[in-house]
């Protein structure tokens, strides 16, 4: 359980992307472990019920969106103890050779420049609160290079290098800056939106791989990364099913 500052209040945790997948089991976990959750997402039906459900606060934000961003973080308040920045996902498998430009263009604007603009909005208030966390999904595809990933690992190489630059700047100031890089998670969007709804293409993905990690799985480290006493910076957890050993070698049994 995480510790508040005043008695009756609750620490103040901000998930964006929190309308599904990995976003919304953080928030629910996070919520578990004794946070106010400020689920922001561009859905606002999803994000109400699940800030009903677990007595948060929903916040529909476009993290490309700079005046979404601003008032996401008025809305989050003065003292917000976590920052969860989960927006972003793929599109495409192309190769470099013919990839459409404006769709690395979506990917590096929604994972590294709607990371970048939630955490300077909210870097004031997560200072404020004594005892910050910025904690930023990346990827496995943030540490290698795939086939037909070009964009999508360029843009979580992106993320993973503004980790570290964050965590070199704020160095003696109460904010400590980690990372949690996922490999293979099945979740109901992930790659349906990387193919466009395409379900043959996004079952593909996980065709004969016994056992996925879910959801709920990367959001336990989420919350375990965020309720480590303050002291303890956990840079970076890279977390993969056990079938997979790295991004090119996965284990099927069809
Ligand atoms: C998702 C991992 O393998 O689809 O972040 O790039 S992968």
């Amino acid at each position: 359980m995480v510790e508040s500052n005043a008695s009756t209040a609750r620490p103040v945790a901000v998930v964006t992307g929190a309308s599904s997948g990995i976003g919304a089991a953080s928030a629910r976990q996070l919520a578990r472990a004794g946070y106010r959750v400020v689920c922001a997402a561009r859905r606002v039906e999803r994000i109400e019920a699940l800030a009903a459900e677990i007595d948060g606060l929903a916040v529909p934000c476009d993290v490309t969106d700079a005046e979404q961003v601003a008032a996401l973080a008025e809305a989050a308040g003065p003292a917000v103890s976590l920052l969860v920045n989960n927006a972003g996902g793929a599109i495409g498998l192309d190769p470099v050779e013919s990839a459409d430009p404006d769709d690395w263009r979506s990917m590096y604007e929604t994972n590294v420049i709607g990371t970048l603009q939630v955490t300077r909005a909210l870097l004031p208030a997560l200072e404020a609160s004594g005892a910050g966390t910025v904690l930023n999904i990346g990827s496995t595809a943030g540490r290698i290079a795939y086939e037909g990933g070009g964009g999508y690992t360029a843009a979580k190489h992106g993320v993973a290098v503004m980790t570290e630059t964050l965590r070199l700047e704020l160095l003696g100031r109460p904010v400590r800056v980690c990372e949690v890089a996922p490999g293979m998670v099945r979740t109901e969007e992930f790659a349906l939106t990387r193919f466009n709804g395409d379900t043959e293409r996004a079952d593909a993905v996980y065709r004969g791989v016994d056992e996925p990690l879910t959801a709920d799985d990367v959001a336990d480290v989420v919350a375990w990364v965020a309720t480590r006493p303050q002291h303890v910076n956990v840079d970076l957890v890279v977390v993969k099913p056990i079938a997979q050993a790295s991004q090119h070698k996965v284990h099927r049994t069809s």
